[in-house]
This record gives C-alpha cells, structure tokens and sequence, in this order.
C-alpha cells in the first residue's frame, strides 16, 4: 500500500441527525472503496471500547448522569485518545470514514444550551476533515425510520434543536446529501464525492486542523 504524505488516506466524516443512515452510508462506503482496491476504515464515534467511550456509553444508555459540560468533554477526550493513531493510518495510506465527529460534539452541546464557542473550543487542534457528508433529512423522518430506542439523545423535540445546530455549524464546503432517498440512490452519490475526495488527498492535498 502507498506509504507516503503524496498518497495518504483521505479523512472522511458522516454527520446528520439520529436515525439518518450514517452507519449504513458509512459500512458501504468502506466496501466501495476496497472494491477498488483503496485501502480504507470504519472509524466511528464515540468509540465505546475506551475507558472514555464506555463512560459515554453509561450516560447514553441513561445508566450515569453527568454535566453537560463534563459529558462534553469527555466525547472530547475520546477523539484525542485517537487523534495520534488517525494521523498515523492517514499518511500510511488508509481512508477513514467516520461516522460523526466534532460536530456532533458541538451540535449536541450545544442543543442542550451550552455555549457554541464553549463547546467548540477542545476540539481544536484535531485532525481537520477532508470531506463532511451531511445526511440530510427533516427531523419528522428521521424519528419515523425504525423507531427510537432509549438512548438519552432520541426524543424528537431534542433532534430539532440538533438539526438547528447542525445548520449553524455547516460551512460551505459540506456536502448535502437528500438522506430521504432509497439507501442505493443515497449511496451512488455518496460514492462519487467520495472517489473524488480520496484522489485529490492521494495527490497530496495537506492535512489540516480543525478550527485554528
Ligand atoms: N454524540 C454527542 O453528543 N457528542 C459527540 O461528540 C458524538 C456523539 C460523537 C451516539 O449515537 C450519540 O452520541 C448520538 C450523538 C451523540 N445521539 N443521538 N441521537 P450513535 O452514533 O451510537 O447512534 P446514531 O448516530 O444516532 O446512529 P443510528 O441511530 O444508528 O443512526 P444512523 O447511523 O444515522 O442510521 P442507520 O443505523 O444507518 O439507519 C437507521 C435505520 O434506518 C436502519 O433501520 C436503516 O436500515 C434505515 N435506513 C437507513 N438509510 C435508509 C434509507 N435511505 N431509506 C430507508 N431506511 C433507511
């Protein structure tokens, strides 16, 4: 596999709201990719196989309570516990694609009235995404798809003030995709911006930090 900065992977992440396909986007999008012969991970987060995330995954679950600015920071944590390994498979080549990342972080926070700028601060400094792939899809919908579980996230009224969020949070260079599509059509899109992406970091597009 390509070893160098001049082929690194490309970083890759998937954001939108509960329930909008990220994690059936995110799986097929690996296969696509090693189809063609790329080397390429399903990262996600949280990651709950850490000390941290499994701490995340308690107050998820409703089985801990935390303050909102102390939950904040520990999904903070979970993505600089894995910062130095990122960095490590981007210049070996790897593509990841991550299911949510700092701006879940943000987003989530910051719909429970925390601070934006507040919220924004401990991620930076984190590797800079490549590509941002927003599942777009009207809160209504999402809450139709498969139901909610228990996790503390998963009431409607909540992932409006998520969506809102979102919206302050996007900049330009994201790209929106229609998440109310069949999977197949969500998927083609996303297969094309996604090649493109990985090409361009290949031809040795810099990383970059995120909000410095
Ligand atoms: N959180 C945070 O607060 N701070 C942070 O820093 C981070 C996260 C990183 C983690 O949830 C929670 O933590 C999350 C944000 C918060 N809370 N919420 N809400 P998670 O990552 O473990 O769970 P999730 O992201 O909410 O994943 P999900 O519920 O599994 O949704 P998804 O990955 O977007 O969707 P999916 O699993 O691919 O699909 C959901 C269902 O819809 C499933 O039955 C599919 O078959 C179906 N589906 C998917 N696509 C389609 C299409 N196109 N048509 C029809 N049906 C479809």
């Amino acid at each position: 596999r390509a070893c160098n900065n001049e082929t690194r992977g490309a970083l890759i992440v998937l954001e939108g709201l509960d329930r909008c396909g990220k994690t059936s986007q995110s799986s097929r999008l690996v296969s696509y990719l090693e189809g063609l012969g790329h080397s390429a991970e399903l990262w996600r987060f949280p990651d709950r196989n850490t000390s941290v995330g499994q701490m995340i995954s308690a107050y998820l679950l409703n089985q801990s309570e935390l303050d909102d600015r102390t939950i904040h920071l520990l999904f903070s944590a979970n993505r600089w516990e894995k910062r130095s390994m990122m960095e490590t498979k981007l210049k070996a080549g790897t593509t990841l694609i991550v299911d949510r990342y700092s701006y879940s972080g943000v987003a989530f926070s910051s719909a429970k009235g925390v601070d934006l700028e507040w919220c924004k601060a401990p991620e930076i400094g984190l590797l800079a995404p490549d590509l941002v792939l927003y599942l777009d899809m009207p809160p209504e919908e999402a809450a139709e798809r498969g139901g909610y579980g228990d996790e503390r996230y998963e009431r409607l009224e909540f992932q409006k003030k998520v969506a809102q969020c979102y919206q302050i949070l996007r900049d330009p260079s994201w790209k929106m995709v229609d998440a109310c599509q069949p999977i197949e059509d969500v998927q083609k899109q996303l297969q094309k911006i996604v090649l493109d992406n990985v090409l361009a970091c290949r031809k040795g597009k810099p990383l970059s930090l995120l909000w410095s």
